[in-house]
């Protein structure tokens, strides 16, 4: 076997981001927790908020998440995970071919301006009032340069919202129909990075931002168990249980899969439906 770097114990030190109730909020740091446990290490995990990151890392890190590694300090989400898969190539690899990669920052990407932004700015009031009671007024500041508004004002009427976001992520559902994992048969780093953006969400949303029958729900709670149920942090609020308002689009996608992409084609009798669809006369 004969690794050069061998995590001493099989022990990674894990730079936290968390909230007051104790569970991680970051989207990149949700996506490298998944990822350490992939390549099924221990996490030495050091905790903490917001403020004082650079005195925590000593002076290495403005940003999270960091890990050291058997005194090797490696910081950003993605330069983990290639550190990782480089250093250690016969555990389970987080990138198992470079198109993965690629393909995963087109999902992380979309998913981002799609949900997890939208969403940002419907939980930043209660984003803000969980972080811890050092990091409020920081988080105040910093969040309100970015967003442009005061938090009240960027959180008020999301309940007008949140049902269209829920809509938005039709294309992730349908990805996931044949699948249990967006890996295959088990999940990779394209699985953990777009969780990273759910968990997120599960760390602020006081109020549930998709439907209990979501069918992003399997998936989202098959991960969540992963590794002995790394997503099932006591501190995360339920992210299920958006009940669709009259008026509210629906919230999630009831049509059958019909014609084009989403139907195999198997010969004739599985396309005939569209077949006769498209060639009735207009009305
Ligand atoms: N490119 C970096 C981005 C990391 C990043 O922006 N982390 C945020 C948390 S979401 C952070 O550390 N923020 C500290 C702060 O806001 O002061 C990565 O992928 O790791």
């Amino acid at each position: 076997m004969g690794h050069r770097h061998m995590a001493k114990n099989n022990r990674i030190t894990f730079y936290d981001l968390a909230l007051s109730t104790g569970a991680t909020i970051s989207p990149f740091v949700w996506a490298t927790k998944f990822a350490v446990a992939h390549k099924g290490f221990e996490m030495d995990v050091v905790p903490g908020g917001f403020t004082g990151i650079m005195e925590r890392t000593g002076g290495m890190s403005e940003r999270l998440p960091a890990i050291v590694d058997d005194g090797k300090w490696v910081l950003d989400s993605w330069g983990i995970v290639e550190y990782l898969d480089a250093t250690y190539p016969d555990r389970p690899m987080l990138v198992p071919h470079e198109s993965v990669a690629t393909l995963t920052r087109f999902l992380d990407t979309w998913l981002w301006n799609t949900a997890t932004g939208p969403w940002m700015r419907c939980y930043c009031q209660d984003y803000r009032d969980l972080s811890l009671p050092q990091d409020h007024e920081y988080i105040t500041r910093s969040r309100e340069n970015m967003l442009g508004k005061t938090l009240e004002e960027m959180q008020a009427g999301r309940e007008d919202r949140l049902p269209a976001i829920s809509a938005a992520l039709e294309f992730l559902r349908k990805s996931l129909r044949e699948t249990p994992f967006l890996g295959g048969k088990t999940p990779n780093y394209a699985d953990y990075r777009a969780m990273g953006n759910f968990m997120f969400t599960a760390s602020v949303a006081k109020t549930p931002p998709l439907a209990e029958d979501d069918p992003l729900r399997p998936w989202i709670e098959r991960c969540m168990d992963l590794f002995g149920g790394i997503g099932r942090h006591p501190g995360l609020f339920p992210l299920f249980g958006l009940k669709r308002r009259e008026g509210d689009p629906e919230l999630f996608s009831k049509m059958p899969p019909w014609g084009g992409q989403e139907v195999r084609n198997t010969g004739p009798a599985s396309t005939s439906p569209e077949t006769q669809r498209i060639n009735q006369p207009k009305k």
